[in-house]
């Protein structure tokens, strides 16, 4: 009896006993089984308790629910011309790889569709960093021209891992937009400064990233943003082809060849030759990816050795058994040394030619 009244004073119980009795009734008219009734009763319940679910989050957990960008859907309008299937924007360059990855070439995509549809879910995005020692002095020009070109209009936070703090020079940051210091130990070998970067990366999404961003990109800083490098680049895990390997064969890639390295990669494998200055994604996925990388070294540390090209090796190597979901063509990380190719019509990113004397240590 108690049940009874609790279910006729409860509006949604009401609507599902009466829903419930009139596909009863239905069903058991037509002569169908009482199986198939007791199935489509228990699709209904678990339909109507779910959306029950969902409200009384929405309502306890106000604006802050997880799922409240669900609650207002807004559907803008723009405006711009048709895709023609007969018509591909690039036909010089690949732009899918054979796993349906796109490859981001200038002319293949409308910005402005992208930055609607990121808008709509208020991305922040994270740029990791790191200037040490000497190589502070990269810092103005790559931040500077970052405020000029990088997710213009978006959440940005500019992650700087430093061990000296009181260089970083101060900055005016479009709204929306930060930097964070992070300090780090300096480590003796450069090369180890370089690869101790995906140790860095891992521990600082698990402890940081992981509440303040949605994607992560991870550059070098001895680069100059010219061109814009926007939401575009955005996917679940991507990397750059690196400007030296992009027209090249399989068999002139400089991949770890050796067969005791945990980067080693045969002769016959591997799809594109990635540069170790450009990875990201979402944070999840810059965790597995750093991880992997961070352990491989401290593999081979342990047997002495260190693969042919530090991080960008073993990057290489985990790439070729987590296919990227997306892959930025060299635009995205050029460098002059390489000449100016018809292929490449923008250079977004650009490395700074260094004076070895000036940043060695
Ligand atoms: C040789 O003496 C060095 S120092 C090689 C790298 C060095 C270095 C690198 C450094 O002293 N401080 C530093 O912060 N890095 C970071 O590692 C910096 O973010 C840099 O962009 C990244 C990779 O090094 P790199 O740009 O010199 O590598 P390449 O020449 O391949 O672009
Ligand atoms: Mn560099």
């Amino acid at each position: 009896m108690r049940i009874f009244s609790k279910t006729l004073s409860n509006p949604r119980r009401l609507l599902f006993c009466l829903c419930a009795g009139l596909l009863l009734s239905w069903f058991t008219l037509k002569g169908t089984g009482l199986h198939a009734n007791l199935d489509l009763l228990c699709q209904l319940h678990r339909i109507l308790s779910t959306e029950a679910d969902l409200l009384s989050q929405h309502n306890s957990t106000g604006t802050n629910s997880h799922l409240s960008h669900l609650k207002d859907v807004k559907l803008p309008r723009i405006l711009y011309t048709k895709s023609d299937v007969f018509n591909p924007q690039r036909t010089d360059v690949l732009t899918v790889t054979p796993w349906l990855a796109p490859i981001v070439w200038h002319g293949t995509f409308n910005r402005h569709i992208l930055n609607t549809q990121f808008h709509q879910i208020d991305v922040r995005v994270g740029l990791t960093v790191f200037a040490i020692k000497k190589y502070t002095r990269f810092l103005n020009t790559f931040i500077e021209s970052a405020e000029k070109f990088f997710m213009v209009g978006h959440k940005v936070n500019y992650y700087v891992f430093t061990d000296r703090v009181n260089e970083i020079p101060n900055f005016t940051f479009a709204k929306g937009r930060r930097l964070v210091v992070l300090e780090v130990p300096a480590y003796e070998r450069w090369q180890d400064v370089t690869m101790r970067r995906m140790e860095m990366i891992r521990d600082f999404s698990i402890k940081r990233f992981v509440k303040e961003v949605d994607y992560l990109a991870c550059v070098d800083v001895d680069m100059v943003f010219l061109d814009e490098v926007g939401v575009e680049i955005l996917s679940n895990v991507f990397g750059a082809l690196h400007p030296g390997f992009f027209e090249k064969s399989r068999n002139e890639f400089t991949y770890e060849r050796r067969p005791q390295s945990s980067a080693y990669i045969p002769v016959e494998l591997g799809d594109f030759y990635f540069a170790g200055g450009y990875f990201g994604g979402v944070i999840e996925e810059v965790i597995k990816l750093t991880n992997y990388c961070h352990n491989a070294m401290m593999a081979d540390k342990q047997q002495n050795i260190e693969a042919l090209w530090q991080d960008e090796s073993y990057l290489n190597r985990y790439f070729l058994s987590h296919k990227p979901t997306k892959i930025l063509s060299p635009e995205y990380i050029w460098n002059n040394y390489y000449g100016s190719p018809a292929v490449v019509k923008t250079k977004r990113f650009l490395g700074i030619d260094k004076i070895y004397d000036e940043v060695r240590f």
